[in-house]
């Protein structure tokens, strides 16, 4: 078979993305509800600015918006994640990030699989937050031991999604028909099982270690907990929430509201109890429950530069300090006023957060800018011309306190469990069998490219004069 005949690992992405969607929609239907809320503020928002209209258009950025979304799935074992991670290449998605959850009380660590490339993103942009559970921060020596146990014998990709996985790789591709079973055989991974694989005394012990522990451990495969869809007013969102019959969380974590939106806000609904069979003493079927999966929706800013990060970091800090929101939303009204007040310091308008070196831009010549010849010019000339224009690029991660506080949020305070915080890097790429893309380079890639474009173009008629 010829290499052009295989289907392209942008368009196996975009299948898988609508194939997940389609089942998350039947098994959690406030899941359908979201995406229609949030597809009805996303046009009022672009009705309502035709500049952000433009510039989403022009940058070929409009489209992917109401395709996107990412989910999150929790792995037991570093052969799954190193599995996993051959199963999203074959769909173009790669490791980016390492991030430590044992800060935030949560037993695991994680990377976000996604396309790279700007092309790709633009074609659809789906991400899977991937966690790996840390065994070995479960204190009890017997019950670690269980739960490898059971984690080792789980089978969680069918026979065939590792055989056209293999075939992939080989291949170099897959052709339409291969892909088409391969998104229908990979999907299986991620269904929800409401029968366990361990007994109700087992459930309750490691429910009674970790929360997550037990939904890791408990259950034939790593069902996707949420789905995202991007909006891009999350207030608006938030706030007609509870008229579609649908409860958020007290706070929108992260950034404050802002002009210009800086990183990711992130809002969710309480996980649902759902009903679930355990293995009984004597081998029947014993009736109990479990939650897990919740409904999550995000607004995206700016990508930031570490400078921009750093400041990010220590003005959540102080603002945490100063207040910190209870589950209960008793504070909320508090919590964002102070956080609203202490965002003062961080430049709110585009140019002031280029001009400081906080954020990614891509750069292009305006119409002007492509029509002029001999105008020798430096950046900062050339803008102040109208011969360049700057657009931001788009976060595309994630944030660790914040997926902090999504996690704690559907773990209820009782379970916030302080673990020494313990990032092992080096331990997770080798369980990946790769190591993880660093997310900043990325972004400055992207800048560095757009610019040289730009300012060669520039010169070039400068010098052609
Ligand atoms: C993942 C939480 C992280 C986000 O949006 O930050 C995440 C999980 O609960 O497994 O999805
Ligand atoms: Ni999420």
């Amino acid at each position: 078979m010829k290499a052009n005949s295989y289907v392209s690992a942008d368009r196996i992405r975009s299948d898988f993305s609508a194939a997940m969607s389609a089942m998350y929609r039947e098994e959690v239907p406030a899941y359908g509800t979201l995406m229609a809320l949030v597809a009805s503020v996303n046009d009022e928002t672009l009705a309502a600015d035709p500049h952000l209209k433009a510039r989403l258009e022009a940058t070929d950025t409009l489209d992917r918006i109401s395709e996107e979304r990412h989910g999150a799935i929790r792995l037991g074992t570093p052969e799954e994640l190193s599995m996993m991670r051959r199963v999203f290449a074959v769909m173009g998605m790669y490791p980016v990030g390492y991030y430590d959850l044992s800060t935030a009380g949560v037993p695991v660590h994680s990377t976000a699989f996604r396309p790279v490339g700007a092309q790709s993103l633009n074609r659809n942009p789906f991400r899977v937050f991937t966690s790996l559970l840390r065994l070995d921060l479960i204190a009890d020596a017997a019950l670690r031991a269980e739960a490898a146990e059971v984690l080792a014998a789980r089978k969680i990709f069918t026979d065939e999604a590792v055989t056209l996985v293999e075939k992939a790789e080989r291949n170099g591709g897959l052709d339409t028909v291969d892909a088409a079973r391969f998104v229908a055989q990979v999907l299986e991974t991620f269904r929800w099982h409401d029968h366990a694989i361990v007994s109700t005394d087992m459930y309750k012990r490691l429910h009674d270690a970790h929360r997550l522990i037990a939904d890791v451990v408990s259950f034939k495969g790593p069902h996707i907990n949420h789905l995202t869809p991007r909006t891009l007013d999350i207030d608006k969102v938030q706030a007609r929430m509870p008229q579609e019959g649908i409860a958020p969380k007290a706070v929108v974590e992260g950034p404050p509201t802002r002009t210009c939106p800086i990183l990711l806000r992130q809002t969710s609904f309480k996980s649902l109890e759902e009903p679930v069979s355990f293995i009984a003493a004597d081998g029947s079927w014993q009736e109990g429950s479990h939650t897990a999966r919740f409904g999550e929706i995000e607004q995206r800013g700016v990508a930031l530069t570490p400078k921009g990060r750093a400041l990010y970091d220590q003005l959540l800090n102080e603002t945490r300090v100063r207040v910190r929101p209870a589950a209960d939303g008793s504070n909320a009204g508090e919590y964002e006023a102070v956080l609203t007040d202490v965002f003062k310091t961080f430049p709110d308008d585009w140019d002031g957060i280029r001009q400081a070196r906080l954020g990614y831009f891509r750069y292009s010549l305006t119409e002007k800018g492509s029509r002029v010849t001999g105008r020798s010019a430096d950046l900062e000339t050339a803008i102040e011309a109208g011969l360049i224009q700057f657009d931001p690029i788009v976060y595309e991660d994630f944030l660790p306190v914040s997926a902090a506080g999504i996690f704690q949020s559907n773990l209820g305070d009782d379970a916030a469990q302080d673990f020494v915080a313990s990032p092992n890097q080096v331990m997770f790429e080798r369980d990946l069998g790769a190591s993880v893309l660093d997310e900043f380079a990325h972004y400055a890639g992207i800048e560095r490219a757009s610019l040289e474009m730009c300012l060669g173009i520039v010169n070039m008629a400068v010098a052609a004069e």
